[in-house]
């Protein structure tokens, strides 16, 4: 991956602008997340929703029997605490103290009644999520 694919704090995107970087993915089967690195504003960036998962799939994965229909027995899962000021505005915290799944506030999802898959990212900015138990730092 060259540096300019990298999407370093040294790559500004415009607003407007597109941005298409090209590499080769050298990783096995994961969930990985993507999110901007501008020095000083990633945090606000992050908050504000630019960020989102990427699924990495192989042969190994495929063999696996894990469930892996996207949206039908496989699904994303983006935790993230938000705050939300005057006319409920996002407001820039280490700490929301809202819940978000995928951006939704109050999530609902219908799953069907089989071994599901959730693929479960933490985009929270400062939290930290352990099985059954949310802890403030
Ligand atoms: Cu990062």
């Amino acid at each position: 991956m060259t540096a300019s694919d990298d999407g370093g704090p040294y790559t500004v995107i415009e607003p407007g602008a597109t941005w298409s970087p090209d590499f080769t993915v050298l990783d096995s089967a994961s969930t990985m997340w993507h999110h901007p690195h501008l020095h000083g504003k990633t945090h606000e960036q992050v908050n504000s929703g630019l960020a989102g998962m990427i699924l990495i799939r192989d042969e190994v994965e495929a063999a696996s029997g894990l469930p892996r229909t996207y949206g039908v027995d496989e699904f994303p899962l983006i935790l993230q605490d938000r705050s939300f000021g005057v006319g409920n505005t996002l407001r820039v915290v280490p700490l929301g103290d809202v819940m978000m799944v995928n951006g939704t506030l109050d999530p609902y999802l219908e799953v069907p009644g089989q071994l599901v898959r959730f693929r479960v990212l933490n985009g929270s900015n400062e939290r930290a999520y352990y099985v059954g138990v949310s802890e403030n730092p």
